[in-house]
């Protein structure tokens, strides 16, 4: 048995790029080649399996991958046992439910007695029982959003992104079920060696998101204002202070939250900073 971890993907989908892209930011090379469904990563212990997402809860759970990179909402709605460990940042959507246009829809009570269309029937059960909803659901694999349209159901539940899909098939959002985005999932007992490899692979798919949430920003201050920058910068410690070559004058280095630098820009140019410059961290290790 070989001690490597194994990791299940998608195969090919909208999970499959921002997969292979975050594995690669963590330096673990594993690219598809043509028909392979098992690939060994360059640089990490690691052995890469290319399935269907819908499959890799049920790999996970069955112990013929020890960890998997799916959709939540395919993880809840397999309620198989694993453990979700992270939550990734991408693929983000929702699992929403969505009658005809026309529909005069004002409120859950008005879904009592409507037929339901959707690849979720599990969410969407528990979701009805929960809300005390009394409406009855027929399961379909694919193309959900035209069941209304052929008369097929009154109303769907899927996963929306953007909304477009329900808009061009004449139905309108009325509740999300669920928020979805990938997840990191594991078996729920690894043995020790993989669950060490485990540790490292996270460590590293957390460095990767940090940094992206991150930036590192740059700023000429003169020198009476390197206290009140400082107070201002919302940085993980105290900035980096260097002499510039004009005397009077540092140059401030900090690591800010991304969204943090449109929040305190006026208050740091207020307090004399000039020449700020904001750039992209590739990695960041605490
Ligand atoms: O072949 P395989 O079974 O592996 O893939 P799949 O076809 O089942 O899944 P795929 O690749 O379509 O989606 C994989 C995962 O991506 C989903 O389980 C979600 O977690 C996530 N995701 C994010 C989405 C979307 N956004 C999304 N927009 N999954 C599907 N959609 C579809 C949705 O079903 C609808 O048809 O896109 C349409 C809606 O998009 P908008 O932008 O028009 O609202
Ligand atoms: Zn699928």
């Amino acid at each position: 048995m070989s001690n490597r971890l194994r990791l299940a993907i998608q195969s090919s989908g909208r999970l499959s790029e921002a997969t292979t892209d975050l594995l690669s930011a963590c330096g673990i090379k594993a690219s598809k080649p043509d028909r392979k469904l098992r690939v060994v990563a360059e640089h990490f212990d690691l052995e890469v399996l290319f399935v269907r997402d819908d499959d890799i809860p049920g790999y996970v759970a069955d112990g013929v991958a020890d960890a998997g990179i799916v959709g939540e909402n395919v993880v809840l709605e397999k309620a198989r046992d694993v453990q979700v460990l992270d939550q990734l940042g991408f693929a983000k959507c929702r699992l929403s439910l969505a009658v005809q246009k026309s529909h005069p829809y004002e409120s859950l009570e008005d879904l009592n007695g409507l037929h339901f269309a959707t690849s979720y029937p599990v969410l969407l059960g528990r979701y009805f029982e929960e809300k005390g909803v009394d409406a009855s659901i027929h399961q379909i694999s694919g193309s959900v959003e035209i069941a209304p349209g052929i008369g097929l159901a009154d109303g769907i539940c899927d996963i929306v992104s953007s909304g477009s899909t329900l808009i061009s098939n004449g139905l309108k959002e009325v509740d999300v079920v669920l928020r979805s985005e990938a997840v990191l999932i594991a078996g729920a007992e690894l043995e020790p060696e993989k669950s060490a490899l485990l540790d490292r692979l996270r460590f590293r798919i957390q460095s990767v998101q940090r940094a992206s949430n991150h930036r590192y920003i740059l700023m000429n201050v003169p020198n009476e204002s390197i206290d009140e920058v400082s107070g201002i910068l919302p940085g993980m410690r105290a900035p980096t202070v260097m002499p510039l070559a004009e005397e009077g004058w540092s140059s401030v280095h900090s690591v800010i939250p991304e969204n943090s630098f449109w929040d305190v820009i006026d208050s740091l140019k207020d307090a004399g900073a000039e020449g700020m410059l904001v750039v992209p961290i590739e990695k960041l290790v605490l």
